[in-house]
């Protein structure tokens, strides 16, 4: 494929330090072999998120020196509101300093103990927060979604036979709201096609079911939509993301992805009784309802990146870097999930340590060795991240999926450093028989995966 040319020229560096081996071996074990115990700063790439690491633009930075810092009312709220209003088309915009409190302030406003919240895939701060709420997090995404090898174009997309059993079977009284995240974040971060969210919200409606989205990477999937489903071709991407939101009720979102800022989020939402219930509990955990946790600043630059990301000279360079690491790999006939997805490239640790059990977690060995080796640093969506036991038969239940994510910070390496990393991971690939399983020693009882502490396995 042609090499992608980033549609940007570099203003301010930062300069990455390089480490030894033998330093890396080191940190490694003090960390507990948990890639989110390391020192950033001995990290040479660092592929853990697209969460916050974006670089923002000249345009971005002149705004934080816009920055109205009064307490209520600030300038910056309006010019955030009108730009949420202008894209996602809800009627209330409540600002949070990042996704997961958009969740938290959603799910515990209205989930009560014994709920069942259908999702194509609940990433892992939404599946605990529902299920911090006593109510049960449903995955319904298609089968094809959960095959690393099926092209399909929109593995993203909700089994509406799934969906459809879910109400059936728990009925529509216990399911408060439906959500869709896009991209499919645990699923590859493959896209939803607009006559998915067509039919979701048809059924959503005719139970008087409301439908939210999970809205980090609209963009990305407005920009498939484009490339991928017929009648969207000649369709900006802003027209493609109002019809997309028009099918729903509102949506959380972490500003730290599409957003293409440092922190931030926000909810919104049509439902003006549940905004005003949400907007008072956001004054007793986050702040005032001008800023819900936020600097003006911080506000400014969500404004102007929200803005930003609808420009498709940017997505297509964005879609493009990704899928260029992934081809790169394929070439190697290294195995990932196919067809690479938005923000970025998921190795199938399944495939690729195929002597590593899901009880031995071969997504972190893999993670392991790739920092080991070569200072660069992904992350496990596998077994670490989601395995649990099943409240019924006591038994842990592995993911289907056991990924590798490396997502690709927004405008931050070049396609070169894309090459260093295909290379190490090459280079990982050939010796991949001498990669040894990890066990647990300490681990919390959610979201374990961001403080557990590991060891290898000697045989
Ligand atoms: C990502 C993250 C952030 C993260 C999470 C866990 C480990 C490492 C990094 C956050 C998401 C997300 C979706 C679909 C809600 C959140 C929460 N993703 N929904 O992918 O992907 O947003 O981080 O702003 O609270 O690395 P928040």
């Amino acid at each position: 494929m042609k090499f992608p040319a980033e549609p940007f020229r570099i203003k301010v560096v930062e300069p990455i330090k390089t480490t030894t081996k033998e330093e890396r071996e080191r940190l490694i074990k003090e960390a507990g072999y948990n890639l989110f115990l390391i020192p950033a700063e001995s990290i040479f790439i660092d592929l853990l998120t697209d969460s916050g690491t974006s670089a923002m633009s000249d345009n971005q930075w002149a705004g934080l020196m816009m920055g109205d810092e009064s307490y209520a009312g600030s300038k910056n709220y309006y010019h955030f509101k009108e730009t949420v209003q202008h894209i996602f088309g809800f009627k209330h915009v409540i600002p949070t300093h990042q996704g997961r409190v958009a969740e938290n302030l959603l799910f515990s406003t209205i989930l009560k103990e014994g709920d069942v919240v259908p999702n194509n895939i609940h990433f892992d701060t939404t599946r605990a927060n529902v299920e911090h709420n006593k109510a049960k997090a449903l995955d319904c995404v298609i089968d094809e979604g959960l095959d690393p090898e099926s092209e399909y174009p929109f593995k993203g997309n909700l089994d509406i036979k799934k969906l459809e059993n879910a109400i059936e079977s728990y009925g529509k009284e216990r399911i408060p709201l439906i959500m869709i995240t896009i991209t499919n974040n645990s699923g590859g971060g493959q896209p939803v096609s607009m006559e998915n969210i067509r039919s979701v919200s048809a059924l959503a409606k005719k139970h008087g079911i409301p439908l939210f989205f999970d809205a980090c990477r609209f963009a990305e999937n407005c920009y498939f939509i484009k490339q991928r489903e017929k009648g969207y071709e000649n369709k900006s991407i802003l027209e493609i993301a109002r019809e997309l939101f028009s099918y729903g009720d509102g949506c959380t979102m972490s500003a730290k992805k599409d957003g293409l800022v440092n922190i931030g989020g926000f909810l919104s939402l049509n439902d003006s009784k549940l905004s005003e219930e949400i907007t008072n509990m956001l004054i007793l955990i986050e702040g005032f309802s001008t800023y819900g946790g936020l600097a003006g600043r911080d506000l400014e630059a969500i404004s102007r990146g929200l803005r930003e990301v609808l420009q498709e000279d940017y997505l297509e360079f964005r879609i493009n870097q990704t899928r260029y690491l992934g081809e790169m790999l394929m070439e190697q006939g290294i195995p990932i999930v196919k067809p690479v997805g938005g923000h970025a490239v998921y190795i199938d640790a399944k495939r690729f340590l195929p002597h590593i059990p899901q009880s031995q977690f071969p997504g972190q060995a893999l993670i392991v060795a790739l920092y080991t080796e070569a200072g660069v640093r992904a992350v496990e969506i596998g077994s670490l991240m989601f395995a649990h036991n099943d409240q019924e038969s006591g038994k842990t239940v592995y993911p289907e999926l056991e990924l590798v994510r490396l997502a690709i910070p927004r405008r931050v390496y070049t396609s070169m450093h894309m090459q260093y990393v295909a290379e190490s991971i090459t280079e990982l690939y050939r010796n991949r028989n001498h990669l040894k399983g990890l066990t647990i020693e300490y681990a919390p009882d959610f979201l374990r995966h961001f403080t557990a502490r590991l060891k290898p396995l000697e045989n």
